[in-house]
């Protein structure tokens, strides 16, 4: 048994681990960069230790230091959360040649399903539907032009490397081929140190629909149900939830049996997710497998009342499952707001810096998952999620009051954030009837587009108010002596960069 772990992260999900340890009796090492030394996760922990400047290739990518702090410190196991290490095989193998366990999958399962075309083999030899194309990379712009003539165009050319939309370029015909594979090839090799491209037919809006999976080292798995992850720009997930409102039993139990197949082929353990598209015809195709605990993961938790770390920390102990697939129910609705310190009125700019005022909203179905606290200074030098706010209600009508009225009680102040698009978003009718694809975010972003000559005029006004409330602003940092003034909506970005200023000098 773990007595000692060490989290690998930052932010809210290494307190949402840090959670979990506490409730299991298991002790806590955080780690942290110069940017972090004041952060929530460092301050909450049993003990802490400095990796080294913010950049994060000198800090939390540095799998030797964080290995050796596990050593020093004791630690059994170490829990990478998302992102950072977390997915990163030759750290789990470095592991692997120590007494200390990765929480998470095997290298060799991480290798075989982290490379997509390896993975979209391991779905034919799992009879999993995947998208019709290429499951090696082209070798050459013939080969490229013999699938698609074969699978027909429109085709999608896709980094083997790749993920989250990197690398990925749409081809409507034969005569833009060339030209798009070339490019491909090289922003690959640019991006991912190798330029494996391959072909896919392009399903044209598409759901993005994804199935949790949780394995033991016994030969159990089971899936818990799916995520709908089809609001997003540029990749970037915004709105999650569980259940879907398409996917209906048998359509769930076919994608999990599919998910469950796929991890079995290839010696998964751990928590893992496999990704779909689903065309408007109800067919799944597989996409990938990400090979960690994912941030949209307490939709999961709450329709399923699993606690998706506890178990991630069992099964890495070595327990087997505590239940089986029957026993998997799911109930109720979930909703989760991905909060960014971003600027949705200025091309969602990332807006990090001080706090100055925080009201973080609860009551009846409410649960905040967030690293943030008031006075504490978000550094610009990672990802800027401030919060997961996530709603939980019998039905999805009731979940989305839920998040609307907690998004009124919602106030963070000193820094622009993205919690007006979820009044939006959840407000809007297209959103509510559930008529959601992966370009639906983009199509309610573009009904506001362009400017009409009146708001510009509008907006004109406002930058004029802005100035004023600028110099109000100024005489009250004056006058108060140099205290930040009291305002939850710094009116200017001139303001911002006083705010950031402030944050470096502290
Ligand atoms: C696709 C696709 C349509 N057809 N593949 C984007 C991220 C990467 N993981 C796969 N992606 C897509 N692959 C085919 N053959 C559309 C997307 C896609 C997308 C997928 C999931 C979530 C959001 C998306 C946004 C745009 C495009």
């Amino acid at each position: 048994m773990f007595q000692k772990i060490l989290i690998a992260n930052r932010g809210e999900i290494a307190l949402r681990i840090l959670r979990a340890c506490r409730e299991l009796g298991i002790a806590t090492v955080a780690v942290y960069s110069d940017a972090d030394r004041a952060a929530l996760h460092v301050l909450e922990a049993d003990e802490a230790y400095r990796l080294g400047p913010a950049p994060a290739t000198e800090s939390y990518l540095r799998g030797d230091l964080i290995l050796d702090i596990a050593r020093q410190s004791g630690a059994q196991a170490i829990h990478p959360g998302y992102g950072f290490l977390s997915e990163n095989a030759v750290f789990v193998e470095a592991c692997e040649q120590t007494p200390i366990k990765f929480i998470g999958p095997p290298a060799k399962a991480m290798r075989a399903l982290g490379s997509k075309t390896r993975a979209r083999q391991a779905a034919d030899r799992a009879a999993m539907p995947r998208v019709p194309g290429s499951t090696k990379g082209l070798a050459s712009i013939d080969e490229a032009y013999a699938v698609a003539e074969q699978i027909g165009y429109p085709v999608m050319l896709k980094a083997a490397a790749g993920g989250g939309g990197k690398g990925m370029r749409a081809v409507a015909k034969r005569e833009e081929l060339k030209s798009a594979f070339e490019a491909a090839q090289s922003e690959a090799e640019r991006a991912f140190g190798s330029n494996e491209v391959y072909l896919e037919k392009l399903i044209e809006r598409p759901r993005h629909i994804e199935i949790q999976l949780l394995a033991d080292e016994h030969g159990h798995c089971v899936y818990l149900g799916e995520r709908e992850c089809s609001v997003q720009r540029r990749h970037q997930k915004v709105i999650e939830e569980a259940p879907s409102a398409v996917v209906g039993p048998d359509l769930r139990r076919r994608m999990g049996e599919a998910a469950v197949r796929l991890a079995q082929a290839a010696g998964y353990t751990n928590a893992g997710t496999v990704e779909f598209l689903l065309d408007d015809a109800q067919n799944f195709y597989f996409l990938e497998v990400n090979t960690r605990l994912q941030v949209e993961h307490p939709v999961t938790e709450l329709v399923t009342g699993l606690d998706l770390v506890h178990l991630q920390i069992r099964v890495a102990q070595g327990e087997p499952l505590p239940f089986t697939q029957e026993d998997v129910q799911l109930r109720g609705h979930a909703i989760e707001c991905r909060v960014y310190a971003e600027d949705p009125d200025n091309g969602f700019f990332p807006s990090p810096g001080l706090i100055t005022r925080l009201l973080q909203p609860a009551g009846p179905g409410i649960r905040e998952d967030s690293g943030i606290y008031e006075g504490w200074v978000v550094p610009m030098d990672y990802d800027p999620m401030l919060s997961k706010l996530i709603a939980y209600a019998p039905t999805r009508e009731l979940a989305i009051a839920r998040l609307v009225r907690a998004i009124d009680e919602y106030v963070i102040g000193g820094i622009r954030s993205n919690l007006g698009l979820f009044r939006r978003i959840l407000n809007d009718t297209g959103f509510r009837s559930a008529n959601i694809d992966t370009s639906y975010l983009d199509r309610l972003l573009s009904a506001d587009q362009p400017a009409t000559r009146a708001e510009e005029e509008t907006a004109n006004q406002e930058s004029l108010e802005d100035i004023a409330a600028l110099a109000a602003a100024v005489f009250e940092r004056h006058r108060s002596n140099g205290r930040p003034a009291a305002f939850d909506r710094p009116p200017s970005s001139a303001w911002k960069t006083a705010a950031r200023r402030e944050g470096l000098r502290g």
